[in-house]
């Protein structure tokens, strides 16, 4: 039982899950499992097979959101993501990248952040279609602190952009994950 105190302290965030090294949605779904421990698991989106955006040739992506509650602070948080990348096996590599797993956290409601390990929301969240269709899976109203519309309105906005499409149904996603979890 969490005091009432702590319980007005816990925070809503949307974080975005990608993988394209390895068994991607064995790595979404880890990623879901370990978040899961460190809060209330609300809600997942479906998943997105996703053109790559920057770096160098590599593989496509898959792509998701997320929504957990947490009392962690928002640092907190990054470096829970931080550390679990690197427990599901994440190697150091070149920005954007191939990777097993990443963790980002995109919002965190009304909250924003913007120091110079974090900022939140995610500074490039309205320039890319696989974050903001994830997102409006989850809550398609929600309109980010800073910003003028509404994350599906950005989704609609970016439909010509780098490829976008869904390969699994959230109700798929969630065959995959322990009971209860994320639910
Ligand atoms: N992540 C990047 C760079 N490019 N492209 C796609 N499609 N999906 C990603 O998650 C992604 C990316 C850096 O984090
Ligand atoms: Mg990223
Ligand atoms: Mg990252």
């Amino acid at each position: 039982m969490v005091s009432q105190e702590e319980q007005t302290l816990s925070l809503t965030y949307f974080l975005g899950l990608g993988s394209n090294l390895g068994d991607r949605i064995q790595n979404l779904v880890n990623a879901l499992m370990e978040l899961g421990t460190h809060g209330n698991a609300i809600a997942v989106s479906a998943v997105y097979e996703t053109e790559p955006v920057g770096g160098p040739k590599q593989d496509y992506y898959l792509n998701m959101a997320c929504a957990l509650e947490t009392l962690l602070e928002p640092i907190e948080l990054l470096h829970l993501a931080k550390t679990i990348e690197l427990n599901l096996g994440r190697q150091e590599g070149e920005r954007w990248g191939p990777r097993l797993i990443d963790i980002d956290i995109l919002a965190a409601g009304q909250v924003q952040v913007d120091v110079s390990e974090l900022v939140i929301p995610h500074p490039r969240l309205a320039e890319r279609l696989f974050v903001c269709r994830p997102l409006a899976d989850l809550n398609s109203d929600f309109i980010p602190p800073g910003m003028a519309f509404t994350v599906e309105q950005m989704a609609i906005q970016l439909k010509c952009s780098a490829k976008v499409e869904r390969r699994h149904s959230r109700h798929e996603l969630l065959g995959l994950l322990p009971e209860e979890d994320w639910r």
